[in-house]
């Protein structure tokens, strides 16, 4: 068989279902055809190849290319000087009340034109990249107008350009109500669900659609209303639920069959239970429970329980979550909310994609997927996990290249 690319003498995570754990192959080969892979296995098991490209990977480790399925990567500005504030004492709440918070983004956000949002956002998203990532969710949600929303979702689209690397985004129009319709919530989500999601759908902007559904975002019976107009115009749902209370938000998107619910903290029994029958992803964001010094822990032991597949996030946001690092994610994951090492790893791999619907897509090293790798200079895949703050990616392959 002919291949573009291969290659061999590397050791291989490959997260592939059928196998136990990581799915570890020692000795293995991948080659890659027309972006795909043909074949990813034991070099002994492989078939008869003819590549154009040969690389030896010197026994280093092969992972799926890293995930990061729930981002806030496009916005204008920053919040150090609110950092500041939390630091001197003030709380999220008292500084989401005289004016800041969402709202100091969503004015920066505003502001910026098109190119703007994506030159800000291009470090970020390089930093990302720079540790193997090769697909990512980029959510709307800082522009809270029609035209404000509609033009975050081009410059998300606009950095899957620019970057090798597969972007996903997400109309989150209900993030946040604006100072203009204070008075009038129902009115906005009217905005939301009759203008900005049939806009959205109609210019292809949009793969998704999610809601902030809380006491300071909106209530389950907007939530519902944005659902609705979601599933009218033919968008899988997600949802932000149970971060800070529990509103029953993660049972309201598993009724509508959501790709995931994500933060959780405060989901319950019955909510772990709706989203397994559902097959609704858990993505859960150690960067935003550790930033916000949350104390209460996501339902993890539940989770694994009821086999409900857990994903991770970096939440990348500038408000709870400033945090541009998979592999610090995976570390916060372990330590925090003592998930294991496999865990971890298919969380920012297998799990992730399927939170994105790319579970055919991306995720695992199985032949017909993308060929999207992490190659990794280190001696076993624990470390990924272990380390903080040093990045062993020795390469980096996005749809074979
Ligand atoms: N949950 C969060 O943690 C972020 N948004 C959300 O729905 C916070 C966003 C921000 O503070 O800017
Ligand atoms: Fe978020």
């Amino acid at each position: 068989m002919r291949c573009e690319r291969l290659w061999r003498n590397v050791r291989m995570a490959t997260l592939a279902p059928t196998l136990p754990g990581l799915g570890i192959v020692e000795d293995g080969l991948i080659a890659a055809r027309g972006g795909r892979i043909l074949y990813a296995g034991p070099a002994g098991e492989a078939p008869a190849l003819e590549a154009e490209e040969s690389i030896d990977g010197e026994g280093r480790w092969v992972t799926p290319g890293l995930i990061d399925p729930h981002t806030h990567l496009v916005y204008g500005g920053d919040r150090a000087q609110e950092f500041e504030r939390r630091l001197a004492g003030a709380s999220y709440e008292e500084i989401a009340l005289s004016g800041g918070g969402i709202l100091s983004t969503m004015r920066a956000t505003r502001v910026a034109d098109e190119a703007a949002l994506v030159s800000t956002a291009l470090p970020r998203l390089d930093a990302l990249i720079a540790e193997g990532m090769t697909t990512i969710e980029i959510k709307s949600g800082y522009g809270l107008s029609l035209a404000d929303e509609l033009k975050s979702l081009r410059a998300a689209r606009t950095l899957g350009r620019v970057r090798p690397v597969s972007v996903t985004t997400t109309l989150l129009g209900a993030h946040a109500l604006p100072p203009e319709f204070a008075d009038n919530p129902e009115q906005y989500v009217d905005l939301v669900c009759d203008a900005m999601i049939p806009a959205a759908a109609s210019a292809g902007l949009a793969d998704a659609v999610d809601a902030f559904c809380e006491g300071i975002g909106f209530s389950a019976a907007q939530t519902r209303r944005v659902f609705e107009a979601a599933r009218a115009h033919g968008l899988p749902v997600k949802l932000h639920a149970e971060q800070l209370s529990n509103l029953n938000g993660a049972a309201l998107a598993a009724e509508f069959g959501a790709l995931s619910a994500d933060h959780l903290e405060y989901l319950d029994e019955a909510g772990v239970q709706a989203m397994a029958r559902a097959g609704t992803v858990a993505t859960l964001l150690p960067g935003a429970f550790y930033f916000v010094r949350e104390t209460r822990l996501p339902p993890v032991e539940a989770l694994r329980a009821a086999r409900v597949p857990m994903a991770l996030a970096t939440d990348c946001n500038p408000g709870t979550s400033p945090l541009t690092s998979l592999l610090l994610v995976m570390n916060m994951a372990a330590t925090l909310f003592r998930m294991t090492v496999p865990e971890c790893l298919a969380g920012v791999t297998r799990e992730a994609a399927r939170a994105l619907g790319m579970g055919a897509e991306t995720g695992t090293l199985e032949a017909g997927k993308r060929c999207d790798l992490a190659i990794w200079d280190v001696e076993r895949p624990a470390e990924l996990v272990y380390r903080m703050g040093l990045n062993p990616l020795h390469a980096r392959v996005w749809s074979g290249q």
